[in-house]
């Protein structure tokens, strides 16, 4: 799972990136997509999963990861690599709005004066309107293909029709996340991985005098979390009390991400692996299986079932299965966040 910081330049997206413990990189290359860019893979901080840690001591340990993308800052229309840059943009699962509220004098861009508000509505338009022009583009070439007989054309008027449901909404402003269609609708434009249509959060990148005052819980000061980010855990101890920040901006973050992107986690435990996988919220049994091997998807029976919290309270895997909370679930179960798994499968 990828999420792509996108901002109008210098927002701060490379100085975020830092403060996640990305590697900065002077005159990326770049290219149409996202890990062709500056990426970096991050666990994500789960206590329940330490505690299975302890409680396992295993060999492996391996925390669900995410990853961030730093792109640069949109270009105005018609520069070059503009294209290229909004493909790549594009090839990400969720999409992290950086927008600038700090006034810098040594600040190298057009207009000193910090404009949040203005920002992020013209950065979802700006974003809003890379899908008008695909949709509309397409719609273009679909009237022409379905004016002739073919294999494909019923499935190209179903497009079609989809489509131009979908323009006066982009028209309207209205992302197509918010624009309503049936499983088999959403199918047939995934692959077009439009911008609108994936998750977003938004950061406000804030001033270092602002700290310590009421912000709201998207708020960060890129320039110190990426401070913080190159300090020893002791001296970050101290570092965060000082400015009264409560957790670095990175765990709040990352927490951000994958609830944006409806992910779950599921673990699987034992002496020699204790792992996190990452789903989405209504994945079946079958589904969290294959994420794990394909033959546990295939050869599936049915999976033996606890909730981390049954497990915690019951402290032990013995006292649990002596109290009965393990239980046996079919292929159609919805797994739930922190569901502890164990897959029963023959092929
Ligand atoms: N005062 C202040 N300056 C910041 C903060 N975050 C970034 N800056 C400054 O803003 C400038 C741009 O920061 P970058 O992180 O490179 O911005 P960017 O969004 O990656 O910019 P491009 O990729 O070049 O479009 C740099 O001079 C940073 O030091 C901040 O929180 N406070
Ligand atoms: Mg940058």
């Amino acid at each position: 799972m990828r999420i792509g910081l996108v901002g109008w330049p210098g927002a701060g997206m490379t100085t975020l990136f830092r403060a996640l413990g990305g590697k900065a990189q002077q005159g990326h290359k770049g290219g149409t997509r996202a890990d062709s860019w500056p990426l970096v893979s991050l666990d994500v901080p789960d206590p329940r999963l330490e505690w299975l840690r302890d409680l396992w001591k295993p060999k492996k340990y391996t925390p669900a990861r995410i990853e961030f993308v730093d792109f640069p800052g949109i270009p105005p229309a018609r520069e070059k690599g503009r294209g290229e840059l909004m493909a790549a943009v594009r090839d990400t699962d969720g999409l992290c709005l950086v927008i600038r509220d700090f006034q810098d004098p040594s600040y190298p861009y057009e207009r000193p004066e910090p404009d949040p508000e203005g920002d992020l509505a013209s950065l979802k338009s700006e974003l809003l309107f890379g899908d008008y022009a695909a949709v509309e583009s397409r719609i273009e070439r679909l009237r022409e293909k379905v004016k002739k007989p073919s294999k494909t054309r019923e499935r190209e008027e179903k497009e079609l029709k989809l489509l131009e449901r979908c323009l006066p909404a982009l028209e309207e402003g209205r992302p197509l996340r918010e624009v309503e269609m049936n499983d088999s609708e959403r199918a047939l434009l995934s692959g077009f991985r439009f911008a609108s249509e994936k998750p977003m959060i938004e950061i406000l990148n804030v001033s270092e005098d602002r700290l310590g005052g009421d912000l709201p819980e998207n708020a960060c000061c890129a320039r110190l979390e990426a401070e913080i980010a190159e300090l020893s855990l002791e001296e970050r101890k101290e570092f965060l009390k000082d400015y009264g920040i409560a957790e670095p901006f990175r765990d709040r973050l990352i927490r951000m991400g994958y609830e944006a992107l409806g992910l779950l986690s599921f673990f699987t435990m034992g002496e020699d692996e204790v792992r996190a996988w990452t789903i989405r919220a209504g994945d079946d049994a079958v589904t969290a299986a294959g994420k794990i091997h394909t033959d546990l998807a295939r050869g599936f029976i049915r999976a033996e079932v606890i909730s981390w919290e049954d497990l915690h309270q019951a402290g032990s895997v013995r006292e649990a299965k002596a109290r009965g909370l393990f239980r046996v679930e079919g292929r159609d179960y919805k797994v739930r966040d922190g569901d502890i798994l164990n897959i029963r499968f023959s092929v």
